[in-house]
C-alpha cells in the first residue's frame, strides 16, 4: 500500500469507510470552515499558552516543543461540531458499530508541534489494550483535525497504510511510512491498529491539530470524560455531546442514579 486515500467531505460515506478499512487511514478535505478553525484557536489560546513545553526526554511519548491540552469538549465549544461531524461519524459507526451498541469519545487533545521537535515513536492507538493480540479487534479510532496546513517539513502525522492488518512482529520499512499532508480544514482518520506518529518538525512554523478519538461504548476511555467535563458543565451541552462523552449508558454498563448530586 503506497498512499493514504483522499476524499472530500461531500463524498459518499460508504466509499470513505471502505477505503478506510482497506488502508487503515483516510484524509477528508473541506471538513471544517476557516471560521470554525479561528474560533477553536481563540477558545484554546489561554490553555495552550499555559501548557508546559517540556524538555526533551528521549524515552518520552511527546517530543520537546510540543504543547498538549486535553479536555477540549469543556474548553472549546467549537470542537463540538467536529466531534459530531456526520461524514466522520458515519465512518466511525461503520468501523466500530459491529462491536458495540454505541461509541463514545475516547480522548480529546490539541497538539501543537514546534520547530525542532523530533518525531514520535511509531505506535498504535490500541496499545493500551494489549490484552488483545495484534492484529486487535476494532476498539478505537482517531480523527486529527488540521488547524494549520500539515506538511512533511512541519510534522504532518506519519502513517503506515495497511499496518492495521499486520502481525505484531512486522515493523515498518522507511518507504512504508508516509506523511499525511493536508491543508487546514482537512481531517485525517486512522484506525486503532494503524502504526502512526507525529513527524519531526524541521520547519520554522508550528503545526497545530486537534485529535478527537472514538472508542467502543463499553471500553474504558483514555480520558476521564466525567472529570474533564463534569455533569454540571455537561448539563448545558447538547444531548448528542453528552451521549458522546459517555453519559448515556451502554446497555447495562454505566448506570447511575440521577437523584444523587441534585
Ligand atoms: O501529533 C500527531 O500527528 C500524532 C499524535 C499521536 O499519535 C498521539 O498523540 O497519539
Ligand atoms: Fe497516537
Amino acid at each position: 500500500m503506497t498512499s493514504i486515500p483522499e476524499f472530500d467531505s461531500k463524498d459518499k460515506s460508504q466509499s470513505i469507510a471502505s477505503a478506510f478499512e482497506d488502508a487503515g487511514a483516510v484524509v477528508i478535505h473541506n471538513a471544517q470552515s476557516a471560521e470554525n478553525i479561528s474560533a477553536i484557536k481563540q477558545e484554546l489560546r489561554p490553555h495552550m499558552e499555559a501548557a508546559p513545553l517540556e524538555m526533551d526526554d528521549p524515552e518520552g511519548f511527546y517530543p520537546a516543543n510540543t504543547r498538549r491540552v486535553i479536555a477540549l469538549i469543556a474548553r472549546s465549544p467549537s470542537t463540538h461540531p467536529l466531534a459530531l461531524h456526520s461524514t466522520v461519524n458515519n465512518v466511525v459507526a461503520e468501523h466500530l458499530g459491529s462491536n458495540c451498541e454505541s461509541y463514545h469519545l475516547h480522548v480529546t487533545a490539541a497538539l501543537e508541534i514546534g520547530p525542532g521537535a523530533r518525531a514520535q515513536v511509531l505506535h498504535r492507538e490500541s496499545d493500551p489494550f494489549d490484552y488483545f493480540p495484534i492484529p486487535r479487534p476494532n476498539l478505537v479510532m482517531s480523527a486529527m483535525w488540521a488547524l494549520t496546513d500539515f506538511r512533511k517539513d512541519n510534522g504532518a502525522t506519519l502513517i503506515v497504510p495497511g499496518s492495521h492488518k499486520w502481525e505484531a512482529e512486522r515493523t515498518a520499512e522507511p518507504d512504508e511510512i508516509l506523511n499525511a499532508e493536508m491543508p487546514a480544514g482537512s481531517v485525517l482518520l486512522w484506525t486503532g491498529g494503524t502504526l502512526h506518529a507525529a513527524a519531526a518538525n524541521v520547519s520554522q512554523d508550528w503545526r497545530y491539530g486537534i485529535i478527537l478519538s472514538y472508542g467502543l461504548g463499553w471500553l474504558r476511555q483514555e480520558e476521564n470524560m466525567f472529570l474533564d467535563t463534569p455533569a454540571d458543565i455537561a448539563a448545558n451541552m447538547p444531548e448528542e455531546i453528552r451521549d458522546l462523552l459517555g453519559f448515556k449508558p451502554h446497555g447495562s454498563l454505566g448506570l447511575f442514579d440521577p437523584s444523587v448530586g441534585g
